[in-house]
């Protein structure tokens, strides 16, 4: 019997954080044992933000290796480079006749990243949301593995999966989001309402998964709590909730209990328990990590086999596509 297809993509723009760690990443190793699992970099969707050639070209090298470390084996999952599919592009178009104005106009990502650019808005920060559904219905994806911040758009591929369906005939698979039950989203550290990001312009908002410990426990220290000084699991400290969250998701425990056993510490001596903590579970990934970067010529035979390999399932999607749409073949 064929496996389910589990899918995600993680865009090259910036360093990757201990957000991305815990909403997505550290979700796919478990994966690739139940289902046929495809990973890769969004590189598309990250120029939708001004992007250095230079710096996208390395990141976008970065976020495979991140893949490796973090266990997701290129022997029994597809990992590949969004932009060496054109198939993305592609469906992209057809997708866009079927996407309302409205619709995009609500995304919330959108809707923040359109307040933050001071300028000329681009067109694709707009049809962003597009491009990810022919990420995911391209491939027939049945589970996609994403942080919390995701969903409002993954409701988006699954409304254009069934418009597509009803509106020619039954074509796309209509793909359901695998989002940690607990700890979905990870805040910045330097104010609990906004989620942590890598393209946060203060260095000081996340950690990356590539700091060392003294870094980390810096941060850590410097991170926004309250006054109130007590140790608890609550809705009124979100900074706090949101040091307990992180702790949690690196121990798998639950976030109340820990709050049980610093109760009766200072947020001084839990800052520095969640810092050793953090650099600690960080350590074999980051080893990890060196070792993969060094052979860049083995990178580089993993992702272009994952390409050609993404390209063959891909085509027969858009192929049916095309034809039921009413392009010649
Ligand atoms: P950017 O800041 O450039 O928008 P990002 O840090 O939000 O980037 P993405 O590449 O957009 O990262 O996301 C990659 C994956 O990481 C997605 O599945 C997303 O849901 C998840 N993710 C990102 N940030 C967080 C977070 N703070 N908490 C939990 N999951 C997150
Ligand atoms: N928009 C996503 C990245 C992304 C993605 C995808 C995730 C692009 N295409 C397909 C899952 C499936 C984000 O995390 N910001």
């Amino acid at each position: 019997m064929k496996k389910k297809v589990a899918f995600s993509l993680v865009q090259p723009s910036g360093e990757l954080t201990i957000g991305n760690y815990i909403g997505a990443l550290r979700q796919f190793p478990a994966l690739q044992d139940s289902y046929d699992c495809m990973f890769g970099v969004a590189d598309l969707h990250s120029i939708t933000v001004p992007q250095k050639p230079a710096d996208l070209r390395k990141r976008t090298k970065e976020v495979i290796a991140y893949m490796m470390a973090s266990g997701v084996d290129p022997e029994k999952s597809i990992l590949f480079v969004q932009s060496q599919v054109p198939l993305h592009a592609e469906l992209t178009w057809v997708l866009n006749s079927i996407t309302y104005m409205g619709q995009l106009s609500r995304m919330t990502q959108y809707k923040d990243k359109s307040q933050r650019s001071e300028e000329n808005l681009n067109a694709a920060l707009f049809t962003y949301p597009v491009l990810m559904a022919a990420d995911i219905l391209l491939y027939q994806s049945d589970f996609v593995p994403v942080g919390e911040d995701q969903r409002q758009h993954l409701e988006l591929a699954r409304d254009l999966a069934e418009r597509f369906n009803h509106r020619y005939s039954d074509t796309f698979t209509v793909p359901e989001p695998l989002i940690g039950k607990t700890i979905g989203k990870i805040m910045s550290l330097k104010n609990p309402e906004i989620k942590m990001s890598k393209s946060d312009p203060d260095q000081n908002a996340y950690i990356l998964l590539a700091d060392d410990k003294d870094t980390i426990i810096r941060k850590v220290r410097r991170a926004v709590t309250d006054s109130c000084g007590e140790i608890r699991y609550s809705e009124e400290q979100p900074g706090l909730m949101n040091l307990l969250n992180i702790y949690a998701a690196f121990t798998q425990e639950e976030p109340q209990k820990i709050a049980g056993q610093f109760a009766h510490a200072s947020y001084a001596e839990f800052k520095d328990a969640l810092g050793e903590m953090i650099a600690q579970s960080l350590a074999p990934m980051q080893a990890r990590y060196r070792d993969i970067m060094a052979n860049g010529e083995e990178l580089e035979r993993i992702y272009k086999e994952g390409a050609e390999k993404a390209y063959s399932i891909g085509r027969k999607t858009l192929s049916k596509v095309y034809r039921k749409v009413g392009f010649l073949q």
